[in-house]
């Protein structure tokens, strides 16, 4: 048994694996959990994060509007599956070179501390990485954005390591970023990063096709006695287009550029109506995880063909055993 280090969540969504079921992840059954017009100005709602907070959940929602502009909005709910997703996007104080919106895209959020701290794509003359940190999900302050652009799917992990706090992220180019690969990096203090290392690659050929295009990383890293989890996005170029699927991948725990195991075969794909039809088909996109470290019980948040919002389930030890049984 591989044990997550953290708190236990007894109370978070979770529903038992369908009998005959033999898919590491499974769906919620009352999927997708958060419609299009989730919000009276919402055209989509997708790609979002949230954290257990005080006797629920917050998070941080990417709600595109009717106009299509993309920007983040705060969250409550008190079960983690019925939410109340404000109207009006989050405002940063902070530095006002650093505030100005272009757009915001893809949040994730990460408890270290007291603090949650909200990762984004962030415009600014091009996709970098906005970060923010709230303690009440009221009052939002932005600190510089961690890269140069052109920079997306910023992670933090949810503690220091060896002193350092760590980020994930996929550096690219000016356009749709059609290649990519994982990188981590430190900073003493959340505003100056460097030592960046390469994590892992896209993998050429036919040995996992549908991670061939680009990767990234979704939810916040888990931490285990065995490594951090991983669960992260794959992307393969077909006739019609980029296809988003879900992956697993080991981190070494105190070096966490070092990848100790990935699994060849993916652990999600799009293949329910609402993943594969929407305003951009066939994306299944993990943003956030929950987790219970008494039962090992793991719900992942996830964006479903830019549309929707869908949960999964799925176990520490479903995730080991498709690295077992699978690996790269
Ligand atoms: C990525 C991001 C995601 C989106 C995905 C599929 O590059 O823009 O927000 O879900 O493309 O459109």
């Amino acid at each position: 048994m591989t044990k997550i280090i953290g708190q236990a969540n007894p109370n978070m969504p979770w529903q038992d694996k369908p009998e005959g079921y033999t898919e590491a992840v499974w769906r919620y059954s009352n999927n997708p959990i958060i419609q299009r017009n989730a919000t009276p100005i919402s055209n989509s709602v997708f790609n979002s994060a949230v954290v257990p907070f005080e006797d629920g959940y917050a998070g941080v929602f990417r709600c595109d509007s009717k106009s299509i502009s993309m920007d983040i909005f705060a969250g409550r709910s008190k079960n983690g599956i019925d939410w109340e997703i404000d109207s009006t996007p989050i405002v940063f104080e902070g530095d006002p070179e650093v505030t100005v919106r272009e757009y915001r895209y893809d949040p994730r959020v990460c408890k270290i501390d007291d603090r949650y701290y909200i990762t984004w794509c962030n415009g600014a003359h091009g996709p970098t990485i906005g970060v923010a940190w709230t303690k009440d999900f009221k009052t939002f302050h932005q600190l510089e954005n961690a890269f140069l652009p052109y920079n997306r799917n910023g992670v933090l992990f949810p503690r220091k390591i060896n002193g350092m706090y760590m980020m994930l992220s996929r550096p690219s180019d000016t356009g749709h970023t059609p290649f990519g690969d994982v990188f981590c990096s430190q900073s003493p203090d959340l505003t100056f990063w460097g030592k960046h290392r390469w994590v892992m690659e896209t993998v050429p050929g036919d040995d996992s096709a549908w991670q061939s295009k680009k990767i990234g990383p979704g939810a916040v890293p888990i931490e285990t006695d065995e490594g951090w989890l991983m669960i992260y996005h794959g992307v393969i170029n077909t006739c019609n287009g980029f296809v988003y699927r879900m992956g697993v991948a080991l981190l070494d725990l105190d070096e966490p550029w070092k990848v100790k195991a990935r699994s060849r075969n993916y652990i999600l794909a799009p293949q329910e109506l609402y993943e594969c039809v929407g305003d951009v088909p066939n994306v299944t996109f993990p943003c956030a995880a929950l987790t219970d470290a008494e039962t090992g019980r793991i719900a992942i948040y996830y964006g479903c063909a830019d549309t929707v919002t869908g949960l999964a389930f799925t176990t520490v030890d479903e995730l080991m055993r498709v690295m077992r049984e699978f690996p790269l």
